[in-house]
Formats: C-alpha cells, sequence, structure tokens
C-alpha cells in the first residue's frame, strides 16, 4: 500500500538543494520520491514502514524546513 504526501519546504534556493533533499528522502526506508523542486517535494511512501512526521524529519535533519501539506 503506498500513499503519498507533499511537503512543502523553505531553505532551498537552488538545484543543489533539490539533490540534497532527493538524497534525503530516498535515505527513508519504505519512501518513493515522485518530484523535488525548490520549495516542494512530492512523495509516495509505505506507511508500514515511515510516517509523514518521519519523512519531514529527514528534509528537517540536513538544514531545511518541511511542512506537511
Ligand atoms: Mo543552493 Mo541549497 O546555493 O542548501 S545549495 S541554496
Amino acid at each position: 500500500m503506498q500513499n503519498t504526501l507533499n511537503l512543502s519546504v523553505t531553505g532551498m534556493h537552488c538545484g543543489s538543494c533539490v539533490r540534497r533533499v532527493t538524497t534525503a528522502l530516498e535515505a527513508v526506508p519504505g519512501v518513493q520520491v515522485q518530484s523535488v523542486e525548490v520549495g516542494l517535494a512530492h512523495v509516495a511512501f509505505d506507511p508500514d514502514k515511515a510516517t509523514p512526521q518521519e519523512i519531514a524529519a529527514s528534509i528537517n535533519r540536513i538544514g531545511f524546513q518541511a511542512s506537511i501539506q
């Protein structure tokens, strides 16, 4: 079962940020990155493996501020 999650992300300003956020999200078990652009991330995830809060935390941990939409 896959759920989807949209996150708004502040602190992103360039393509390097996009790569950093993508890498952080891909490291979370159960998460599949659908798209990341400056300010926004869209992922699919297995709710048995990850929670929206954990997914947001993976972004916050590297210095951005993610908000669950
Ligand atoms: Mo771009 Mo992002 O100059 O963490 S790398 S703003």
